[in-house]
C-alpha cells in the first residue's frame, strides 16, 4: 500500500513538473501583446500582382476597430476610412505581406512626404526568434519598416532612431523619396472601397555583418506588428490617423507591445 502511495506521489509530482513546463510554453507564445497570427509557408510561389488567389487567408490580422486607432483618433471615421485585413506568408528567404485595405481616399502621397506622413503600412519585425517576448526596449534585431502606398513609387523607410545598440544598421529613407529595400516587389489593385496590396520583402534587408538574417522555420515565432497611417488630405501633417493591430501607441518604443506571428507549413 505504501509503495502504491509513493508511486502516486511520484506520478503527481511529475505531473506538476509537466504542467509547469506547459504553462511556461504557453506563457511564451502568449507574450507580446497577446495578438497572434499564423504565417503560412508559400506553397508554390507568390505572384506579386495585387491578386491574392495563391494566398492562405486562414489567419487574418485585423486592424479595423475604433479602439485600435492610436494617433489622430478624431480623424478616423470608421473601417471604411481606414481598415486593414493583413496576411503574412514566408519562405526561407522572404516574408510576404498582403492586405485588403479599405480607404475612402487611397494613395495619398506626394514626393517629399516622410513615410509617416503619407498613406503607409508599418511593419515591425523582430528578426531574432530567441529575443525575450517581454523586452521593453528595442534591440538591434528589432526593425520598423514603413511602406508608402501610392500607386507608382512605393518608397520605403527604416527607422532605427529607437534602437540604442544599432549594430551598424542606421535609419534609411526617413525623409521619403527613397527605396531602401533590395528585392522589394509590390503591387496594388483597386477594389470597391479600397485596394489590395501585395508585396515580398527579402529578409536580407533586416541583416548586416552583425545581424544575422532571419531564416523562418515552421514552429518558430517572432514579434511582429502591423499598423497603418491614413492621410486623408493632400497635405502632410494636417491629420494622419494611425491604426494598429495591438492597439497600443507605444509600439514604436516598446517591442513587448507588438503582436506575434508563428510560422507554419
Ligand atoms: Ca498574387
Ligand atoms: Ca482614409
Amino acid at each position: 500500500m505504501k509503495r502504491r502511495v509513493r508511486l502516486v506521489e511520484r506520478f503527481l509530482s511529475l505531473l506538476l513538473v509537466f504542467l509547469a513546463a506547459i504553462a511556461r510554453l504557453s506563457a511564451g507564445s502568449l507574450a507580446y501583446s497577446g495578438k497572434s497570427a499564423t504565417a503560412f509557408r508559400v506553397a508554390d510561389r507568390i505572384v506579386v500582382d495585387g491578386s491574392l488567389g495563391e494566398w492562405n487567408k486562414q489567419s487574418p490580422i485585423l486592424v479595423d476597430q475604433k479602439e485600435q486607432v492610436i494617433h489622430d483618433e478624431g480623424q478616423w471615421t470608421g473601417a471604411d476610412d481606414c481598415g486593414v485585413k493583413a496576411y503574412v506568408m514566408w519562405d526561407e528567404g522572404s516574408v510576404y505581406l498582403a492586405a485588403e485595405i479599405m480607404d475612402d481616399t487611397p494613395f495619398m502621397y506626394r514626393e517629399g512626404f516622410p513615410p509617416d506622413l503619407a498613406d503607409s503600412l508599418v511593419l515591425h519585425i523582430g528578426v531574432n526568434p530567441d529575443a525575450d517576448p517581454d523586452r521593453a526596449a528595442y534591440e538591434a534585431e528589432d526593425f520598423r519598416l514603413t511602406m508608402v502606398i501610392d500607386d507608382y513609387y512605393f518608397n520605403t523607410g527604416i527607422d532605427r532612431g529607437m534602437v540604442e545598440d544599432k549594430k551598424g544598421y542606421e535609419s534609411r529613407g526617413e525623409d521619403g523619396d527613397e527605396q531602401v529595400l533590395d528585392g522589394y516587389e509590390c503591387a496594388v489593385a483597386e477594389i470597391d472601397g479600397g485596394y489590395v496590396f501585395e508585396c515580398v520583402i527579402p529578409l536580407g534587408n533586416f541583416a548586416n555583418d552583425q545581424i544575422p538574417a532571419l531564416i523562418p522555420q515552421a514552429g518558430m515565432s517572432v514579434g511582429m506588428e502591423i499598423s497603418m497611417f491614413d492621410l486623408d488630405f493632400p497635405c502632410p501633417g494636417v491629420a494622419n490617423a494611425r491604426i494598429a493591430w495591438s492597439a497600443n501607441a507605444d509600439i514604436d518604443v516598446n517591442p513587448g507591445l507588438w503582436g506575434s506571428v508563428t510560422f507554419a507549413d
